[in-house]
């Protein structure tokens, strides 16, 4: 096969990419290793930022989120210290930086993207297998790889889109003596669930507590998504339900200034491990990366899936230019004006992981503590320190 553009991974990043490419008429071939069904059953993110969905809406992708999604101004941010006293903080992102973020998540967004795929008759090879990039640096890149009926497959591009995630292949084409990565692995995990039971709170809590951090966030006004902080090893079967709402309860304040937290059925639980990671370059010959595949951010920033869709509007923008007018400025450009934001974005997910996690005995003691209750009372009381925080979290404008 011969295509413009081969586009590894199905990923929110892949999906994206190749919608806004099949825009401005560039043809691209659409590589993924799982199933649909698998691909959507994956819960993650739960945010959005205002830029993404002006982008998303921009490119006819925004009418669900419109209708389903929920804008909400802020979030709040508490702590309870360890004689007990606690406090609960709302910042308005729009008060402070005149933007908002949506609560859209991740599997829906996937849904929106699939299906317009779809519609559009993208090529598409879902379930394939040995995947492997060849001739990266050379002007006739190719991917091969085995689809879901075992037929050996070659495709010929002039680009290769390396969309595949952090465990994908692609990342490793860059060869060893040019590739760099930068990796923090964090000492606590997220224990996350998603539970059939109306949200507590209108907007989300993030909650510093001495037993470890606590969010409260929701998919809907009917189903809840909230996380507790475990050691990094944790073992899944060590929380029943009960111990996970009890913790949650505890370290959410249940019953402070009259808020109650509303338990239910747990329909998925998961523990997701914590780094901050960063490859370069994003572009290497022919090859370029975006999403996962270049970067993994700790949740605590809800930057992931916000970053992904920043990536792949620049590589879009840039491959357009390239492709279409013959202009290879942006593409010779986008490996720095892609890390620009995903430096930003990592610092800001570090900041904020930093700020609400109580550091495991050995790791932090109580000077680590006052240093964090500080920050909170810092952020949440100054008009600098909040609009920093409303800044990153509402995200600034791609391509800044
Ligand atoms: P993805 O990993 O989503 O997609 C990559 C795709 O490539 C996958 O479908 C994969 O199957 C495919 N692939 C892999 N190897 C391949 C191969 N060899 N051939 C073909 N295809 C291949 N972010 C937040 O903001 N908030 C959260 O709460 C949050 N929770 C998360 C929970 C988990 C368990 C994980 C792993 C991530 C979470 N993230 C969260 C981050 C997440 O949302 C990512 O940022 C987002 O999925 C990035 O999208 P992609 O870059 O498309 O990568
Ligand atoms: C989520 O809703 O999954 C979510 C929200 C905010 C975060 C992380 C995850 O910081």
């Amino acid at each position: 096969m011969r295509t413009r553009v081969v586009v590894v991974g199905a990923g929110p990043a892949g999906l994206l990419l190749s919608h806004l490419l099949d825009r401005v008429g560039i043809e691209s071939v659409l590589l993924e290793n799982r199933s649909p069904e698998y691909v959507l059953g994956r819960i993650r993110a739960g945010v959005l930022e205002s830029s993404s969905v002006d982008l998303l809406t921009e490119v006819g992708l925004g009418r669900r989120i419109a209708a389903e999604g929920d804008e909400h101004r802020g979030i709040h941010l508490q702590w309870t210290e360890p004689d007990g006293h606690g406090e609960r903080h709302h910042l308005d992102f729009v008060d402070h930086v005149g933007r908002s973020v949506w609560i859209y998540g991740q599997t829906e967004l996937t849904k929106d993207l699939m299906a317009a795929r779809e519609m559009a008759g993208q090529q598409s090879f879902y379930e394939v297998s040995d995947v492997a990039l060849h001739d990266v640096d050379t002007d006739h890149p190719s991917v091969t790889f085995r689809d879901a009926d075992g037929r050996d497959q070659r495709v010929e591009a002039e680009a290769i889109a390396g969309c595949d995630g952090f465990h994908g292949p692609s990342r490793s084409a860059v060869p060893d003596a040019v590739r760099r990565t930068w990796e923090r692995t964090y000492p606590f995990a997220w224990l996350g669930v998603l539970a059939d039971v109306p949200p507590s709170t209108d907007e989300l809590i993030y909650a510093w507590h001495p037993d470890g951090f606590a969010l409260h966030s929701m998919r809907s006004a009917t189903v809840s998504r909230l996380y507790l902080q475990v050691p990094p090893d944790e073992d899944i079967e060590q929380w029943p339900d009960d111990r996970i709402w009890e913790a949650l309860a505890t370290r959410l304040g249940h019953g402070q200034d009259g808020w109650t937290l509303r338990d239910g059925p747990v329909t998925e639980k998961s523990v997701l491990p914590m780094r901050s990671f960063v490859a370069t370059p994003m572009r290497h010959g022919r090859l370029f990366l975006a999403g996962d595949a270049a970067h993994i951010v700790p949740p605590a920033g809800a930057k992931g899936l916000n970053l992904a869709v920043a990536d792949v509007t620049l590589l879009a923008r840039a491959l357009t230019a390239w492709l279409v007018e013959g202009s290879g400025t942006l593409v010779d450009s986008y490996s720095d004006d892609a890390l620009r934001r995903v430096w930003r974005c990592t610092h800001f997910s570090w900041w904020m992981t930093s700020m609400l996690h109580t550091l495991p005995p050995g790791l932090g003691d109580e000077f680590d503590q006052q240093l964090q209750l500080s920050q909170l009372r810092w952020v949440t009381s100054s008009q600098a320190g909040a609009a920093g925080l409303a800044e990153n979290y509402a995200g600034l404008p791609i391509g800044f």
